[in-house]
């Protein structure tokens, strides 16, 4: 049997090294470095069932990650501001022991074999429409087949430096934006927290953001016009509004190209360096990922379903839901509402359940927000949904049926309990939920926010 190529490439071997090739909130280390620490940690959790990552962002995040990829343990982000309830469910959920603390100077070599590619690399805790957010299975294979992907699409190489300053326990900011650039070897600058004027200083050739960030920086001239000389700016998580879009280029010179994903899928469908960037769409299906359309007769929109080697393993002890996230034939339902124009292009036209909420380019399910509103004991009745809103793109509010409670102590409730990013940013009191003959709330019958 050959031993598996690394999922990490850039970690070995000729691919250059520098004592910044990673700077993460300040911090650097060469690639070296990273190695070292990380094979300290991984000496430490070999054999555990799963890592548990308090994923702040900053190195000593990074370091723990690649230790739990060095040793073969599943590792599981941990938001570093869940509140108990969201820390508790996650590492009950896992069964994840804590990682150790992270020492910068340890330096060891660890010595075990390159973990198959069907090994689970992460374990992401994602929100769904009801209940508590459940564990997303992802190998190692859908991780490398997905950044290979983009690194094509993308012309993504060594002689990139990506920058970006997004949370490092999702997709965007942990396997694009930290993987990627181990498998692709680009340097790394991690500004700590997406600002566009850290954006502007950090000096880097390919950008990611979410559409809120990229809004930001639209909103600061200056700041977007010192990205001029980047060679690619990448939106998504989230739509990129047409107007930023349009923005961007006017500031910047640069068509942003955006692509479209799943914590799930990973990214499936992007617009390429090469080909059309076009407002409103995100491109073309990466390679190896088939897609269709879900529409009803005479219909040219509908649910976007996939198939391909970038599919995560299921959600950890949860058979049925995983069951019903495929079709009969196997195809993966996105959830999410599309269109195929004739060229091929892909335009995401909205989301089959308005149930999940995306704010900032976080997902939250209204469901586990209405279940810790109603933990507070002077909530009868919650209901909660996705307010257009132009910074964020949605905006959580809440309804309730309370007395003797106010906003502002339900919205710091929610945070304390949950992740500070899943609070609502308004909450609307009202003498009963609107229900229909059957009693069942109705949530397009609510007021206006
Ligand atoms: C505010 N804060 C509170 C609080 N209210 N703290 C405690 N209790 C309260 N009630 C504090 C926070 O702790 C934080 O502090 C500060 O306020 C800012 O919080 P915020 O207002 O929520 O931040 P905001 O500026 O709105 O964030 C915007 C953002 C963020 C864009 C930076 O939404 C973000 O990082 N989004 C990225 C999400 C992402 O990566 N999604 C990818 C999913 S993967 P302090 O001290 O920390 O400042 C995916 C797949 C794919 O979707 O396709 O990519
Ligand atoms: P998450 O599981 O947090 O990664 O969220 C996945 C969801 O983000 C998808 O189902 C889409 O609704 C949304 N999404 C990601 N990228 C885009 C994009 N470029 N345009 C529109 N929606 C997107």
């Amino acid at each position: 049997m050959t031993a598996s190529r690394p999922l990490l490439t850039a970690l070995y071997g000729d691919h250059g090294d520098r004592p910044d090739a990673l700077v993460v909130a300040g911090s650097a280390t060469s690639r070296e470095g990273l190695l070292a620490a990380a094979g300290a940690v991984a000496r430490r959790i070999a054999g555990a069932p799963a890592v548990a990552v308090h994923a702040t962002a900053t190195l000593e995040t990074v370091v723990a990650v690649v230790g739990g990829l060095l040793a073969g343990v599943p590792v599981v982000p941990v938001p570093p501001d869940a509140g108990p309830a969201e820390r508790g469910h996650i590492l009950a959920d896992s069964g994840a022991v804590e990682a150790p603390p992270v020492d910068l100077a340890e330096s060891a070599a660890f010595e075990g074999p390159e973990p198959g590619p069907d090994t689970t690399a992460l374990l992401l805790y994602t929100s769904g429409t009801t209940g508590a957010p459940k564990g997303v299975l992802v190998p190692r294979r859908a991780i490398a087949a997905d950044l290979d992907a983009l690194a094509g699409a993308w012309e993504w190489t060594a002689q990139d430096t990506l920058v970006h300053g997004l949370p490092l326990f999702h997709v965007h900011g942990l396997v694009l934006g930290v993987l990627g650039a181990l498998r692709t070897g680009s340097r790394l600058v991690h500004t700590g927290r997406p600002t566009p004027q850290a954006y502007a200083e950090a000096g880097g050739s390919l950008y990611f953001g979410v559409p809120t960030v990229w809004g930001r920086v639209a909103a600061e001239p200056e700041a977007a016009k010192a990205l001029a000389g980047a060679r690619l700016l990448v939106s998504g998580s989230a739509p990129l509004p047409a107007p930023v879009f349009r923005d961007l280029e006017a500031l910047t010179g640069q068509r942003p190209v955006e692509r479209y994903g799943m914590t799930e899928t990973l990214i499936t469908v992007s617009t390429r360096a090469s080909g059309e960037r076009r407002p409103g769409s995100v491109g073309l299906p990466l390679p190896g990922i088939r897609t269709r359309i879900a529409a009803q007769p005479g219909e040219e929109i509908g649910e976007l379903q996939l198939t391909g080697p970038t599919l995560f393993d299921g959600y950890l002890g949860r058979p049925e839901a995983t069951t019903a996230s495929y079709t009969e034939d196997g195809w993966f339902r996105t959830g999410d509402i599309a269109a195929v124009d004739p060229d091929g292009m892909h335009r995401i036209v909205g989301r089959a359940s308005t149930d999940l909420i995306k704010s900032g380019g976080y997902r939250i399910g209204a469901g586990e927000v209405e279940n810790a509103l109603l933990d507070h004991p002077a909530v009868r009745e919650a209901a909660v949904v996705g307010a257009p809103h132009a910074d964020l793109g949605q905006e959580i509010v809440a309804y309730v049926v309370a007395e003797g409670v106010t906003e502002r102590e339900l919205i710091d409730f929610v945070a304390g309990h949950l992740s500070v990013h899943k609070r609502p940013r308004k909450v609307r009191f009202l003498a009963e939920l609107p229900r229909n003959a059957m009693g069942k709330p109705q949530k397009k019958l609510l007021p206006p926010a």
